[in-house]
Parts: C-alpha cells; sequence; structure tokens
C-alpha cells in the first residue's frame, strides 16, 4: 500500500475519508449497564470513524456525555483476541479509560486532549465520559487484534454526588 493521510476534525471527532462508521445506542449495549430498563428510548450513546488498512487501523470515537442510571456513558469495551496492544489519544472532552485484566486487576487513567492512553495486549478496555461535552479520542491498534465482548469490568464509574467515582475492581 501507499501512504495516505486522514483528517480528523479535532472538534466533531469525525476522520476522514474512514473506511466504516460504527454507532451504537443503548439498546446495542443494555448488559453494560447496571439500570435495566431506561424510560426515554433509546439514546445514541458513541460513534466511532475507523481508517483499516492491513497493517494498523485508526479510529476516532465521539463518546456524548450522559448517564444511564447513575453510571456515565461510556463504550462498550472489549479485549482483543490476539496478543495486541492499542494506544488511545485525547482530542476533545474529560473521562477515563479502564483497563482490566480477566485475573482481576484494574487501572485507570485519565482521557482529555493530549494525555495519551497505552494498554498493553491481555488488558480489557473501555472509555468513559465523565464530562459534560462529548469526548473524543483516536485510537491506534493492529488491524487483525479482534474484539472479544464477552469480558466483564468489575469497576464502574458512577456520578456521585455530581462527580465521577470508581467503584469496584
Ligand atoms: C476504538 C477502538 C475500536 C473499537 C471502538 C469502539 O475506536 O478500540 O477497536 O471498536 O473504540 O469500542 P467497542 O468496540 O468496545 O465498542
Ligand atoms: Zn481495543
Amino acid at each position: 500500500m501507499n501512504p495516505f493521510s486522514v483528517t480528523l476534525n479535532t472538534e466533531t471527532g469525525e476522520l476522514l475519508p474512514s473506511t466504516a462508521k460504527v454507532e451504537r445506542r443503548l439498546k446495542d449495549m443494555e448488559s453494560s449497564y447496571q439500570a435495566k430498563e431506561e424510560e426515554g428510548g433509546n439514546p445514541l450513546i458513541y460513534e466511532v470513524y475507523i481508517r483499516e488498512t492491513s497493517h494498523l487501523s485508526l479510529a476516532t470515537t465521539i463518546l456524548y456525555p450522559g448517564t444511564i442510571g447513575n453510571e456515565y456513558y461510556m463504550t462498550k469495551g472489549h479485549v482483543h483476541i490476539k496478543e495486541a496492544p492499542e494506544v488511545y489519544i485525547g482530542v476533545a472532552g474529560t473521562g477515563l479509560v479502564l483497563t482490566e485484566k480477566q485475573s482481576g486487576e484494574v487501572e485507570y487513567m485519565e482521557l482529555k486532549k493530549g494525555e495519551i492512553v497505552y494498554v498493553p495486549p491481555s488488558w480489557a478496555h473501555r472509555a468513559v465520559n465523565t464530562g459534560e461535552e462529548p469526548l473524543v479520542f483516536l485510537n491506534v491498534y493492529p488491524h487483525d487484534a479482534g474484539h472479544d465482548y464477552r469480558v466483564t469490568f468489575s469497576a464502574t464509574v458512577v456520578k456521585e454526588h455530581g462527580k465521577p467515582k470508581v467503584k469496584g475492581g
């Protein structure tokens, strides 16, 4: 393949030209949240623009602000099927990257403009928007990493007295 460039709109998170776009609504990830029934339909939780190659994939996520019950909007989260790492580059908004080994070890790191988070292989990972604005971030990962969604996260990020609190883990 030839070298190429893509344009990241640092306000909206759009990555163009992209090769795929994913939208996830509450009903696509209901089991991720503790609250079972949410009144008010099926809100859009996040959108992902992906530029795939046969080596590395580039993806931006726009994770909207909000809560389901007392849990902040978050991505579904997964662990890679292959021994593959992933980098998060914060672009806009404020939040956390929650990482967890299936042995139960938990680590979380702040994600905002200028913060870069490195996730080693075999750590499950998800992002959580703890702010009032969309959380926008860029991910870079091997294209064949694979997504295993049968992962359990024991830590959760809740809004308590108006502030984020990490519980469990
Ligand atoms: C990032 C990357 C993608 C992932 C996306 C959404 O862009 O990690 O691989 O698909 O976030 O996360 P999830 O697949 O957990 O919904
Ligand atoms: Zn990943």
